[in-house]
């Protein structure tokens, strides 16, 4: 009988497109999520990975804070948001609380803080110029990787400021660059049911496109395994794909699992493992204009992630330390990983550990 891995049926095709430089089809991506075999997929994307970076596998030493919670936007797989200040478990840090977060970690070598936020209907806008500058002050040379674009518009609504007006002040105040959260799927049949009252993709992606064109660099992400369907999924690669295309801005692109617990979703099983591998492998194979896929380590688990380093990804995210989205969606990953963890995940699935800063620039080595 035929190695599979050798001769992945049905996927010739596609493979000599790979082999011969060709840019993979919207009917490709559905072969590929219909296709019975994962390894072949797995084999395909893994040497799409390792032409990019060989056996390179990028983490970063990062802080995640999320300022408050309270958020006007009611998505129907949050478990993170709380609609109204006084509401059970709701909270907004005042600047200090979040500036100490950033002075505790005075000992650590941090080289980003990723700052995500729920949509508070009642803070002023200077509350988050100051705690760009605050946390800019405390520690002068760190990446600060703050707000979504989801943020982004709606500070500009609530405001009364135009979107690119809100990322200059943003940006003046010290901003380095955009997260990929919000995204979720950008078809408009899902995005209406899971996330009505948002910025719709058109928007989010205009903003990305915005921040391109000031020089910044981003991130993008989709929420994956609730329900939306295979084509849903390509769609939304497309979409990346073809922004890219145009302005070469998108660093990153990671596919987050969606985690059933504490949310109005709940009644839906999470994706699997196989699902989960084989959504980070199609990513692969289909961004071929997007440097980097990350496997976020708390989304996957840690030992899917290690395997997905096998799967097309090449990169973890980080030491993060203060993870609330995930856990209080159930995730029952740890909420931090020392460095020293994240090399020894990497070394034992075999692949480099190289620890970057938000650019991908090699750090400490
Ligand atoms: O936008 C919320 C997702 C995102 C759930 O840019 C959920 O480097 C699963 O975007 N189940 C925020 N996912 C996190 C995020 C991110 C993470 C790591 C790195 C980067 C980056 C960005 O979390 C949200 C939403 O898509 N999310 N609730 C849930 N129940």
């Amino acid at each position: 009988m035929l190695d599979r891995v050798e001769s992945p049926q049905g996927l010739g095709e596609i493979a000599e497109k790979l082999a011969a430089g060709e840019r993979l089809t919207f009917e490709d991506g559905v072969a590929l999520f219909n296709h019975p075999d994962l390894h072949a997929i797995g084999r395909l994307a893994n040497r799409e990975r390792e032409k990019r970076h060989g056996a390179n596998t990028f983490y970063n030493y990062n802080l995640r804070l999320e300022a408050t919670n309270v958020c006007v936007a009611s998505c129907m797989f949050c478990s993170f948001a709380r609609l109204k200040p006084g509401d059970a478990d709701a909270y907004t840090m005042s600047l200090e609380q979040v500036f100490n977060k950033l002075r505790e970690r005075a000992h650590q070598p941090l080289t980003e803080v990723h700052v995500v936020n729920g949509l508070h209907p009642d803070l002023p806008f200077s509350y988050y110029t100051d705690l760009l500058r605050g946390l800019r002050a405390i520690r002068p040379g760190i990446h600060l990787k703050c707000f979504t674009a989801v943020e982004i518009a709606f500070f500009a609504d609530l405001y009364k400021k135009t979107d690119e007006q809100v990322l200059r002040e943003l940006i003046d105040a010290g901003l380095d660059s955009l997260p990929g959260g919000g995204a979720e799927i950008f078809a408009p049949r899902v995005r209406q049911k899971i996330a009505h009252d948002k910025c719709d993709a058109d928007r989010y992606l205009a903003i990305h496109r915005l921040a391109h064109g000031m020089g910044m660099k981003t991130n993008v992400t989709m929420l994956y395994g609730h329900i939306e369907t295979f084509e849903d999924r390509v769609d939304h690669m497309l979409r990346v794909r073809a922004l890219n295309d145009e302005t070469g801005g998108f660093q990153a692109f990671i596919p987050l699992a969606f985690h059933p617990d504490n949310n109005q979703l709940r009644k839906l099983p999470a994706p699997s493992a196989s699902d989960t591998l084989r959504t980070h492998a199609v990513a692969r194979l289909m961004l071929d204009n997007v440097s980097h896929i990350k496997a976020f380590w708390i989304a996957t688990g840690v030992d899917v992630a290690q395997i997905a380093l096998w799967y097309g990804a090449d990169d973890l995210d980080g030491t993060v330390q203060e993870e609330k989205i995930y856990h209080m969606a159930g995730a029952r990953t740890p909420v931090a990983m020392t460095t020293d963890a994240l090399r020894s995940l990497v070394t034992a699935a075999g692949r480099t550990p190289v620890e970057r800063d938000t650019f991908y620039n090699v750090v400490n080595q």
